[in-house]
């Protein structure tokens, strides 16, 4: 399908703005990328709030329109340019991976984030520890019940599909805590099967083309 190339917005490091990424990536479509800074503002500066009044990446404008929240640019993507499918062909494999995508947004993402607030962003004697741990042992549970959706290598079966792209940039935090703040951990929460999925789909060339640029290095 001839196309207009989509403008796409967003931050490095966002997980929000990474699933659509992917999207992209993985529908082969014509895009420009528009690395927003959040730390220079330009999320909330007047050209940026001209496309998304919310301030929030991602956004996408194509063909004169412009469109955000993440899962609702994922969707537009698969009902735009069916193929290659983002979601599985079969309805209840589909509903499951949407349903996997639904518990990353309501349990696995918000507590993660709970601990990269206590490790990636605070100084080491600002930790409040009483809610790191409990954060862990929150997300250590979300972990375990995640391992268990593991179909083969990906969480649909042989080949990566909507739920990783969206759970992927989530689980991707915890190497990156480990990066950054290895007195901490993070990654020994990691069973051991979503250890081999992570470094599975880290090597994906999709995510290597989408890895967030302040990560590299
Ligand atoms: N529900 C939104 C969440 C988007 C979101 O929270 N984006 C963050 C980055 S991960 C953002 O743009 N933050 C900038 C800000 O709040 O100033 C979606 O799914 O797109």
């Amino acid at each position: 399908m001839t196309t207009e190339p989509i403008v796409f917005y967003t931050g490095s490091g966002s997980p929000y703005g990474w699933r659509a990424w992917l999207a992209l990536e993985h529908k082969g479509v014509p895009y420009t990328l528009n690395m927003l800074s959040f730390s220079a503002g330009e999320t909330h500066a007047a050209p940026f709030l001209a496309v998304n009044p919310r301030g929030k990446v991602p956004a996408i404008v194509h063909e004169g329109t412009a469109l955000w929240e993440s899962n609702a640019i994922v969707e537009y993507l698969e009902d735009r340019f069916p193929e290659p499918r983002l979601w599985p062909a079969d309805v209840k494999d589909r509903a499951r991976a949407r349903r996997l995508v639904a518990e990353n947004d309501a349990y696995l993402y918000p507590v993660l984030r709970r601990v990269i607030a206590e490790t990636l962003y605070k100084a080491p004697d600002a930790v409040d520890q009483d809610a790191l741990a409990k954060a862990r042992e929150e997300l250590r549970g979300e972990l375990e019940r995640f391992a268990g959706e593991l179909r083969g290598p990906f969480f649909g079966g042989d080949a990566p599909d909507g739920a990783d792209f969206t759970i992927f940039p989530s689980l991707a935090f915890i190497d990156r805590i480990e990066a950054r703040k290895p007195a901490f951990g993070v990654a020994a929460d990691l069973p051991a099967a979503l250890r081999a999925y992570l470094d599975r789909m880290t090597a994906l060339p999709i995510v290597q083309t989408s890895w967030p640029p302040h990560w590299r290095g």
